[in-house]
């Protein structure tokens, strides 16, 4: 199988965990593909032009972090990323949700960013500053949660993606006067699977 990545993109990253996390290496090409360039040769493999896309050894193609890593997670081996049963499946969505959403406001934030100078609009970055200000309140107090200290979760993956995108945004300072969720990304950091996916500084 072939995985198209950037080595940016939190969306190919929370795929790339989940590669290591199955141990998939060997089964999972990845190829650095162009994105957000015009004519870029990558358009022709994935008319959306976005990372993650995963080419199965079928030939048939998908793209969408959940849906790749959900099916990377029922390919082969125990299944490590289902939902829990009972009332701990809604607590796990819920929680899945909230870090998706903080995940896809930075994502817009470090997007804005880099485009030129004299295109930014200064209306989203405060917004998504904002936004970013307020989840994180409300992360210092949800990261005392148990699934967020149990087995490795998407909603984990989700989160530490977004809290480490700190290292491509200086702006996203969000770890004075949180000491929780310090604490717990201090901890998920020393994961193998985060540790060798970790973005490279901008
Ligand atoms: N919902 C998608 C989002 C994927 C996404 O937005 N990827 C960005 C990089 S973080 C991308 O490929 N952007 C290129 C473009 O917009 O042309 C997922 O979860 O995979």
């Amino acid at each position: 199988m072939k995985l198209y990545i950037t080595d940016t993109s939190p969306y190919a990253r929370i795929a790339r965990i989940v590669v290591l996390e199955k141990g998939l290496e060997r089964q999972v090409e990845m190829i650095h593909a162009q994105t957000r360039t015009p004519g870029s040769p990558y358009y022709k493999i994935n008319p959306s032009g976005r990372v993650p896309y995963l080419v199965r050894d079928d030939g048939v193609a998908m793209e969408d972090s959940a849906v790749i890593c959900r099916y990377l997670d029922h390919l082969t081996g125990p299944r490590l990323f289902d939902l829990p049963s009972g009332e701990d499946e809604w607590e796990a969505l819920r929680l899945q949700a909230l870090a998706g959403s903080l995940l896809e406001g930075v994502s817009v934030w470090v997007r804005e960013l880099k485009r030129p100078a004299d295109e930014q609009a200064p209306s989203i970055l405060a917004h998504e500053l904002n936004r970013s200000e307020r989840m994180i309140d409300l992360w210092e107090d949800q990261i005392s949660h148990p699934l967020m200290r149990g087995k490795l979760t998407m909603g984990q993956i989700a989160l530490i993606t977004a809290l480490q995108l700190e290292l491509q945004l200086p702006g996203f300072n969000w770890r004075p006067g949180h000491p929780k969720l310090n604490d717990w990304a201090n901890w998920i950091g020393e994961r193998p699977s985060i540790k060798a996916t970790l973005p490279s500084k901008h």
